[in-house]
C-alpha cells in the first residue's frame, strides 16, 4: 500500500507541522509505505505573509526560500512516480482550495489509475460538508487521523468495505455516508513524529530579518484556554462527550525528533533526562 500525503501550506510557512509528521510516523509504524508533497515553497500566489510583513515594515527583509518548478506539474510528476493508492490531503480552511486546486490538476491521473483521496485536516474536521460537490474526494476524516487514518489504510488494502468506518465521511453513489467519530487519540502513546520526509528549507525559519533554527514539538493537543474565534475552541466543543480535548504528555519523550542530516541528528534524544524543553533547546542551540 503506497500512500502519498499532500501537505497543503501558505507559502512559505515552514513550521515542521505536527499532524502530518505524525501520520508519517504511524503510516510507516503500520507498514505502509508514505511520501510527501509539500506546497510551503512553490511560489502559486501573489504574495506570502513573509513578503508582506517585509513590504509593510513589520521586519527587515530576509531571504525568501522559494523553490523553482510549477506546483501542479511537480505534483503530477510525484504521482506519476510514487504510484500511490491513495492520496491524503492535509488542509486548513485557508488550504482547503489549494488542495481542490490541485486534485484538479490531477484529474485525469487520478481518474484513470483509481487513486482514491481522502482529505484530513481542522478543516476536514469543521467543515466536511465543503468536500460535497468534489467528486475527487472519496474520504473526509472528521476525527484526528492517527488511528482512523491507518485503519482506512489498511481496510483498502485488503480490500475490505469501508462505508462503516469511525472518524470518516464515505462517498458513495454521490452520497455521504456518515460515521461516527473515532475515538480521540491517547497522545502518549504515539511512535516519534517524523519529520524525514520535509526538506532542510525547514530548518531555517524567517523571523524579525534572521533566520532561526526551529523545530516543532508538541507537548499539550488542544489548548486550556477558551477563546471564542479560536479552531481549538471549535474542536473542544465537537469533541465534547468523547474524553478531554486537552491533553498532556505525561512523559517527554515524544518530543523527540528525528531528521535525517538535519540538526537533530539521534533518533531518540531522552529530552526529559537533558533537562525538558530547555535541554532540547540547549541540543538544537549546539
Ligand atoms: C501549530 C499551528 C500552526 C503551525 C503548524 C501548522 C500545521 N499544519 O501543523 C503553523 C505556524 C505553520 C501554522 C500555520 C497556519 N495556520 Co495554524 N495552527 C496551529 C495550531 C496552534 C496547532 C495545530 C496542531 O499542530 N494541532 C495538532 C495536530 C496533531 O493536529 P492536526 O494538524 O489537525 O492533525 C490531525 C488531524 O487534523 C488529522 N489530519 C491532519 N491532516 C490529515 C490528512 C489526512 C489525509 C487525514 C486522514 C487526517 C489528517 O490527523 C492529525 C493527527 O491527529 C492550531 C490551533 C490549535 N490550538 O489547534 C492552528 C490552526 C490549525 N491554524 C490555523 C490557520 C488558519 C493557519 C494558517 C492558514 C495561517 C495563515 N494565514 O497562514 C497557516 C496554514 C498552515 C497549514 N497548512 O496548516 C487555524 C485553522 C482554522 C481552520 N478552521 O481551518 C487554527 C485552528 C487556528 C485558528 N486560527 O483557529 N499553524
Ligand atoms: S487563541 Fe486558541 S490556541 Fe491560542 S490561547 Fe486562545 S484557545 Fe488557545
Amino acid at each position: 500500500m503506497r500512500v502519498l500525503l499532500v501537505y497543503c501550506n501558505s507559502m512559505l510557512e515552514n513550521a515542521l507541522p505536527i499532524g502530518v509528521s505524525q501520520l508519517v510516523s504511524c503510516l510507516k509504524e503500520a507498514g505502509i509505505s508514505v511520501d510527501l508533497f509539500d506546497t510551503t515553497f512553490y511560489r502559486y500566489g501573489r504574495k506570502s505573509a513573509t513578503e508582506n510583513r517585509i513590504e509593510a515594515l513589520q521586519f527587515p527583509p530576509c531571504p525568501l526560500n522559494f523553490k523553482g518548478g510549477n506546483m501542479e506539474e511537480d505534483f503530477r510528476a510525484k504521482i506519476e512516480n510514487f504510484q500511490p493508492h491513495l492520496i491524503g490531503i492535509s488542509v486548513v480552511e485557508p488550504t482547503f482550495l489549494l488542495g481542490m486546486r490541485l486534485l484538479e490538476s490531477a484529474r485525469e491521473l487520478l481518474t484513470k489509475n483509481n487513486i482514491r483521496v481522502a482529505m484530513g485536516g481542522v478543516h476536514a474536521i469543521l467543515a466536511p460538508q465543503t468536500a460535497d460537490g468534489r467528486d475527487l474526494v472519496d474520504y473526509v476524516c472528521i476525527s484526528e487521523g492517527e488511528q482512523a487514518f491507518v485503519e482506512l489504510c489498511k481496510m483498502l488494502e485488503k480490500g475490505k468495505d469501508v462505508s462503516g468506518i469511525n472518524g470518516f465521511w464515505v462517498r458513495r453513489n454521490g452520497t455521504w455516508e456518515k460515521n461516527r467519530k473515532a475515538p480521540l487519540t491517547d497522545i502518549n502513546k504515539l511512535p516519534l513524529m517524523d519529520f524525514t520526509l520535509f526538506g532542510e528549507s525547514y530548518l531555517n525559519k524567517p523571523m524579525m530579518g534572521r533566520l532561526y533554527r526551529t523545530i516543532s514539538i508538541e507537548t499539550t493537543r488542544g489548548c486550556p484556554y477558551h477563546c471564542s474565534y479560536c479552531g481549538d475552541y471549535s474542536l473542544k466543543k465537537l469533541f465534547k462527550g468523547e474524553g478531554s480535548w486537552y491533553r498532556k504528555k505525561e512523559n517527554q519523550k515524544n518530543l523527540c525528533l528525528f531528521f535525517e542530516g538535519g540538526f537533530m541528528v539521534q533518533e531518540k534524544v531522552h529530552a526529559k533526562n537533558r533537562g525538558g524543553t530547555e535541554g532540547l533547546y540547549k541540543d538544537i542551540q549546539s
